[in-house]
């Protein structure tokens, strides 16, 4: 039974869930979709996911939707004994964990969404104050984590990690984190950086879409100041 990734590249959740594949070593059969083109609007998309978002896992008749729900399921059903630790079943380890993928979910990813959406539809020009004080909050709450742990979660990298990271690592290529401010965070996205996984599957579609966001932005300005 072949696993199905509806993806796109420059999509953090979708570099997420091909960071958690590649580790399980879990080969998946890719569909690249262009997210901003809406290819995920089709009908039979549509029926496969209401949500109408990459990425989409597919196994025969089953679809999930939302790259928190799809690793957590990759990891039950492929994880071995070696990967334990990305998910372990410890209840205040693993509850720990969920806390971190729903603040991704729920808040990191949000508001980055909040900059890439306005950023592809040509109106924003530069971050605003209000989407800095929210990229800086995430930094600041991100720190606090890392001050207690090696990595987000726990002292060992874990599936929050990986979730973080695709949408972290966007973030700070069109928002750097301030050393200063954040050392430890800026020490966790080098240690991030520097793995394999990483390296093969978020890397190239992370600097992808921090040279789109950056192009696009400075475009949008000319073309807001050229109709002035
Ligand atoms: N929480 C979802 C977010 C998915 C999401 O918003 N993906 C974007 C691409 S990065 C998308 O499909 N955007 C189109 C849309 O939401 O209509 C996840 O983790 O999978």
């Amino acid at each position: 039974m072949a696993t199905v990734l509806y993806y796109s590249n420059t999509s953090p959740p979708s570099r997420t869930v091909r960071m958690v594949a590649g580790i399980l070593g879990l080969e998946l059969e890719l569909r690249a979709l262009t997210a901003v083109a809406r290819d995920q609007d089709t009908p039979e998309l549509t029926k496969k996911n209401p949500m109408r978002s990459v990425p989409l896992l597919e196994e025969s008749d089953y679809c999930l939707a939302d790259s928190h729900a799809i690793i957590v399921y990759l990891h039950e059903k492929y994880g071995k004994e070696a990967h334990a630790h990305l998910f372990p079943s410890d209840s205040r380890k693993r509850a720990t964990i969920n806390q971190r993928l729903h603040f991704d979910c729920g808040i990191l990813f949000p508001r980055l969404r909040a900059v890439l959406a306005p950023t592809f539809w040509g109106k924003l020009t530069e971050l605003s104050k209000s989407m800095k004080i929210n990229l800086e909050d995430g930094y600041r709450t991100l720190e606090a984590y890392l001050s207690k742990t090696a990595y987000v979660a726990d002292d060992v990298l874990t599936l929050a990690d990986i979730s973080i990271y695709s949408t972290v690592s966007s973030m700070d290529g069109i928002y750097p984190v301030d050393v200063k401010k954040y050392p430890k965070l800026k020490q966790w996205l080098l240690t991030m950086s520097q793995k394999d996984f990483c390296q093969m599957y978020n890397e190239p579609g992370r600097e992808e879409l921090v040279t789109k966001i950056t192009t696009m932005m400075a475009n949008n300005k000319h073309n807001q100041t050229s109709k002035l």
